[in-house]
Protein backbone atom coordinates (compact mmCIF):
# COMPACT_ATOMS: atom_id res chain seq x y z
CA UNK A 1 0.00 0.00 0.00
CA UNK A 2 1.25 3.63 -1.01
CA UNK A 3 0.53 4.47 2.55
CA UNK A 4 3.15 2.35 4.04
CA UNK A 5 5.96 2.69 1.70
CA UNK A 6 8.13 4.56 4.49
CA UNK A 7 8.48 3.51 7.72
CA UNK A 8 6.34 6.28 9.69
CA UNK A 9 9.52 6.76 11.99
CA UNK A 10 9.50 10.14 12.86
CA UNK A 11 12.04 12.02 15.59
CA UNK A 12 11.08 15.00 17.14
CA UNK A 13 13.35 17.46 18.74
CA UNK A 14 11.73 19.69 21.35
CA UNK A 15 10.78 20.90 24.85
CA UNK A 16 8.22 19.05 27.34
CA UNK A 17 4.90 20.46 28.47
CA UNK A 18 3.71 19.19 31.70
CA UNK A 19 -0.05 19.26 30.10
CA UNK A 20 1.18 17.11 26.89
CA UNK A 21 -1.27 19.59 25.26
CA UNK A 22 1.85 20.93 23.31
CA UNK A 23 5.74 20.25 22.65
CA UNK A 24 7.16 17.12 22.46
CA UNK A 25 4.27 14.85 24.66
CA UNK A 26 1.70 16.39 21.66
CA UNK A 27 4.04 15.39 19.56
CA UNK A 28 4.32 11.81 20.62
CA UNK A 29 0.84 11.72 20.68
CA UNK A 30 -0.01 13.12 17.64
CA UNK A 31 2.57 11.33 15.32
CA UNK A 32 0.90 7.72 17.39
CA UNK A 33 -2.33 8.81 16.37
CA UNK A 34 -1.35 9.07 12.40
CA UNK A 35 0.33 5.68 12.70
CA UNK A 36 3.88 6.95 13.02
CA UNK A 37 6.77 5.07 15.34
CA UNK A 38 7.93 7.70 17.92
CA UNK A 39 11.49 8.80 18.98
CA UNK A 40 12.15 12.19 20.90
CA UNK A 41 14.93 14.18 21.79
CA UNK A 42 14.26 16.55 24.77
CA UNK A 43 15.57 20.51 24.23
CA UNK A 44 14.38 21.91 27.20
CA UNK A 45 12.46 21.09 30.60
CA UNK A 46 8.91 23.49 30.57
CA UNK A 47 6.86 24.25 33.28
CA UNK A 48 3.61 25.48 32.45
CA UNK A 49 -0.35 25.04 32.84
CA UNK A 50 -2.77 26.22 30.25
CA UNK A 51 -2.43 29.99 31.42
CA UNK A 52 1.46 30.13 31.48
CA UNK A 53 4.86 29.34 31.02
CA UNK A 54 6.47 29.64 34.53
CA UNK A 55 10.02 27.77 33.64
CA UNK A 56 12.19 26.86 30.67
CA UNK A 57 15.22 24.70 31.73
CA UNK A 58 17.33 24.17 28.62
CA UNK A 59 19.19 20.62 28.71
CA UNK A 60 22.73 21.27 27.03
CA UNK A 61 23.51 21.00 23.34
CA UNK A 62 25.74 17.28 24.08
CA UNK A 63 23.09 15.73 25.73
CA UNK A 64 20.64 17.11 23.06
CA UNK A 65 23.14 15.35 20.49
CA UNK A 66 23.21 12.52 22.23
CA UNK A 67 19.87 12.11 22.23
CA UNK A 68 19.47 12.24 18.47
CA UNK A 69 22.43 10.66 17.63
CA UNK A 70 21.10 7.54 19.63
CA UNK A 71 17.50 7.63 17.77
CA UNK A 72 19.64 7.75 14.05
CA UNK A 73 21.54 5.29 14.49
CA UNK A 74 19.55 2.44 16.18
CA UNK A 75 15.99 2.52 15.02
CA UNK A 76 16.58 5.13 12.11
CA UNK A 77 14.69 7.93 11.25
CA UNK A 78 12.28 8.70 7.99
CA UNK A 79 11.57 12.43 9.09
CA UNK A 80 13.04 14.98 11.81
CA UNK A 81 10.41 17.06 13.16
CA UNK A 82 11.68 20.58 14.94
CA UNK A 83 9.83 22.50 17.24
CA UNK A 84 11.28 24.42 20.57
CA UNK A 85 15.61 24.36 20.29
CA UNK A 86 15.72 26.86 23.33
CA UNK A 87 19.33 27.97 22.28
CA UNK A 88 22.01 28.63 20.27
CA UNK A 89 23.88 25.67 21.46
CA UNK A 90 21.86 23.86 20.46
CA UNK A 91 20.87 25.06 17.24
CA UNK A 92 24.35 24.87 16.36
CA UNK A 93 24.32 20.86 17.78
CA UNK A 94 21.67 20.51 15.65
CA UNK A 95 22.72 22.21 12.45
CA UNK A 96 26.38 19.66 13.13
CA UNK A 97 24.25 16.63 13.20
CA UNK A 98 22.06 17.27 9.86
CA UNK A 99 25.40 17.79 8.27
CA UNK A 100 26.23 13.71 8.45
CA UNK A 101 22.47 13.01 7.30
CA UNK A 102 21.34 15.64 4.18
CA UNK A 103 18.80 13.00 3.24
CA UNK A 104 16.33 13.30 5.84
CA UNK A 105 13.31 15.43 5.55
CA UNK A 106 13.02 18.08 8.16
CA UNK A 107 9.31 19.76 8.97
CA UNK A 108 10.28 22.79 11.19
CA UNK A 109 7.60 24.86 13.60
CA UNK A 110 9.70 27.74 14.22
CA UNK A 111 8.78 28.05 17.74
CA UNK A 112 10.41 31.83 18.46
CA UNK A 113 8.43 33.22 21.24
CA UNK A 114 5.90 31.47 23.53
CA UNK A 115 2.16 33.24 22.92
CA UNK A 116 1.65 32.78 26.96
CA UNK A 117 5.31 33.94 27.80
CA UNK A 118 8.80 32.04 28.08
CA UNK A 119 11.79 32.35 26.57
CA UNK A 120 11.58 29.23 23.87
CA UNK A 121 14.68 30.37 21.75
CA UNK A 122 17.12 33.14 22.58
CA UNK A 123 18.22 35.87 20.55
CA UNK A 124 21.41 34.11 18.93
CA UNK A 125 19.20 30.97 18.59
CA UNK A 126 16.70 32.90 16.19
CA UNK A 127 19.55 34.43 14.27
CA UNK A 128 21.13 31.03 14.13
CA UNK A 129 18.03 29.66 13.13
CA UNK A 130 17.23 32.10 10.39
CA UNK A 131 20.91 32.01 8.75
CA UNK A 132 22.02 28.67 8.90
CA UNK A 133 18.67 26.14 10.10
CA UNK A 134 16.06 27.76 7.37
CA UNK A 135 17.95 26.83 4.25
CA UNK A 136 18.14 23.06 5.47
CA UNK A 137 14.76 22.59 6.39
CA UNK A 138 12.07 20.86 4.09
CA UNK A 139 9.12 22.53 5.18
CA UNK A 140 8.82 25.22 8.03
CA UNK A 141 5.03 25.86 9.22
CA UNK A 142 5.78 29.59 10.78
CA UNK A 143 2.62 31.69 11.96
CA UNK A 144 1.97 35.44 11.25
CA UNK A 145 4.24 36.61 13.86
CA UNK A 146 6.90 33.76 13.60
CA UNK A 147 7.39 34.72 9.59
CA UNK A 148 7.56 37.84 10.03
CA UNK A 149 10.39 37.15 12.28
CA UNK A 150 12.08 35.20 9.78
CA UNK A 151 11.88 37.52 7.18
CA UNK A 152 12.74 40.92 9.04
CA UNK A 153 13.50 43.32 6.09
CA UNK A 154 9.89 43.13 4.53
CA UNK A 155 7.44 45.96 5.41
CA UNK A 156 5.06 45.39 8.11
CA UNK A 157 2.52 45.30 5.82
CA UNK A 158 3.57 43.14 3.35
CA UNK A 159 1.02 40.69 1.62
CA UNK A 160 0.86 36.98 3.38
CA UNK A 161 1.59 35.80 -0.29
CA UNK A 162 4.63 38.11 -0.27
CA UNK A 163 5.81 36.85 3.47
CA UNK A 164 5.63 32.90 1.69
CA UNK A 165 7.34 34.06 -0.87
CA UNK A 166 10.50 35.34 0.77
CA UNK A 167 10.88 32.26 2.96
CA UNK A 168 10.47 30.17 -0.06
CA UNK A 169 13.36 31.87 -1.49
CA UNK A 170 15.57 30.84 1.19
CA UNK A 171 15.05 27.14 -0.60
CA UNK A 172 12.33 26.08 1.77
CA UNK A 173 8.49 24.86 0.88
CA UNK A 174 6.23 27.05 3.52
CA UNK A 175 3.36 26.55 5.06
CA UNK A 176 2.04 30.10 6.55
CA UNK A 177 -0.10 29.59 9.05
CA UNK A 178 -3.60 32.50 9.17
CA UNK A 179 -4.72 32.02 12.73
CA UNK A 180 -3.36 34.93 13.69
CA UNK A 181 -4.75 37.01 11.12
CA UNK A 182 -8.89 38.16 11.62
CA UNK A 183 -11.63 37.68 9.43
CA UNK A 184 -14.15 34.41 10.09
CA UNK A 185 -12.49 32.41 7.54
CA UNK A 186 -9.00 31.27 8.35
CA UNK A 187 -6.60 30.70 5.35
CA UNK A 188 -2.98 29.03 5.33
CA UNK A 189 -0.57 29.26 2.55
CA UNK A 190 1.61 26.50 1.18
CA UNK A 191 4.36 27.49 -0.48
CA UNK A 192 5.47 24.11 -2.37
CA UNK A 193 7.85 23.88 -5.73
CA UNK A 194 6.87 27.85 -6.74
CA UNK A 195 3.08 27.10 -5.85
CA UNK A 196 1.28 28.07 -3.40
CA UNK A 197 -1.81 26.74 -2.56
CA UNK A 198 -4.96 27.88 -0.38
CA UNK A 199 -6.23 25.86 2.62
CA UNK A 200 -9.29 27.57 3.92
CA UNK A 201 -11.13 26.54 6.85
CA UNK A 202 -13.74 28.39 9.50
CA UNK A 203 -12.56 29.97 12.60
CA UNK A 204 -13.42 28.66 15.79
CA UNK A 205 -15.05 31.16 18.45
CA UNK A 206 -13.64 30.58 21.96
CA UNK A 207 -10.64 30.59 23.84
CA UNK A 208 -7.13 30.18 21.87
CA UNK A 209 -5.64 26.46 21.72
CA UNK A 210 -2.74 25.37 22.96
CA UNK A 211 -0.04 23.29 20.74
CA UNK A 212 -1.60 23.42 17.51
CA UNK A 213 1.42 24.30 16.27
CA UNK A 214 3.02 21.44 17.65
CA UNK A 215 0.28 19.01 16.27
CA UNK A 216 0.37 20.09 12.74
CA UNK A 217 4.03 20.66 12.52
CA UNK A 218 3.88 16.64 13.76
CA UNK A 219 1.00 15.47 11.65
CA UNK A 220 2.62 16.66 8.27
CA UNK A 221 5.81 14.77 9.45
CA UNK A 222 4.37 11.42 10.10
CA UNK A 223 2.32 11.65 6.57
CA UNK A 224 6.01 12.74 5.01
CA UNK A 225 7.44 10.00 6.88
CA UNK A 226 4.67 7.22 5.64
CA UNK A 227 5.41 8.32 2.19
CA UNK A 228 3.13 11.04 1.57
CA UNK A 229 3.92 13.94 -1.16
CA UNK A 230 3.76 17.28 0.22
CA UNK A 231 0.93 18.41 -0.63
CA UNK A 232 -1.50 14.96 0.68
CA UNK A 233 0.68 15.34 3.82
CA UNK A 234 -0.18 18.95 4.68
CA UNK A 235 -4.18 18.53 3.21
CA UNK A 236 -3.87 15.14 6.17
CA UNK A 237 -2.59 17.64 8.84
CA UNK A 238 -4.56 20.22 8.61
CA UNK A 239 -7.86 18.60 8.68
CA UNK A 240 -6.21 16.25 11.51
CA UNK A 241 -5.63 19.29 13.37
CA UNK A 242 -8.93 21.26 12.98
CA UNK A 243 -10.82 17.95 13.95
CA UNK A 244 -8.62 17.91 16.87
CA UNK A 245 -9.88 21.68 17.87
CA UNK A 246 -13.25 20.94 16.95
CA UNK A 247 -13.20 18.08 19.45
CA UNK A 248 -11.17 20.51 21.70
CA UNK A 249 -12.00 20.80 25.83
CA UNK A 250 -10.95 23.62 28.32
CA UNK A 251 -9.68 21.46 31.49
CA UNK A 252 -7.96 23.92 33.33
CA UNK A 253 -7.79 28.05 33.74
CA UNK A 254 -6.26 28.87 30.68
CA UNK A 255 -5.96 27.86 26.75
CA UNK A 256 -8.24 25.08 25.51
CA UNK A 257 -6.47 21.84 24.75
CA UNK A 258 -6.71 19.58 21.24
CA UNK A 259 -9.02 16.23 21.19
CA UNK A 260 -6.98 13.76 19.26
O1 LIG B 1 3.39 25.82 20.96
C1 LIG B 1 4.68 26.28 21.14
C2 LIG B 1 5.41 25.47 22.15
C3 LIG B 1 6.24 24.47 21.74
N1 LIG B 1 6.95 23.72 22.59
C4 LIG B 1 6.88 23.91 23.90
C5 LIG B 1 6.05 24.91 24.39
C6 LIG B 1 5.29 25.71 23.50
C7 LIG B 1 4.40 26.75 24.00
O2 LIG B 1 4.24 26.98 25.15
O3 LIG B 1 5.98 25.09 25.70
C8 LIG B 1 7.66 23.08 24.82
Amino acid sequence: MIEHQGKGRVLTVAGTDPTCGAGLPMDIRMIHHLGGIPQAAVTAITVQDTAEVSIVHPVSATLVEQQMRAALDDIGVDCIKLGMLATAEIVQALLDILNDYPTIPIIADPVLAGTQGGVLLSLEGLELWRESLLPRVTLITPNLPEARLLAPDLPPDASNESLATTLASRGCSVLLKGGHGDGATVIDLLHHRSIITRYEHPRLDGPPFHGTGCALASAIATKIALGHPMEQAVAKGLATVVKAMENGSAPGRGQRLLGL
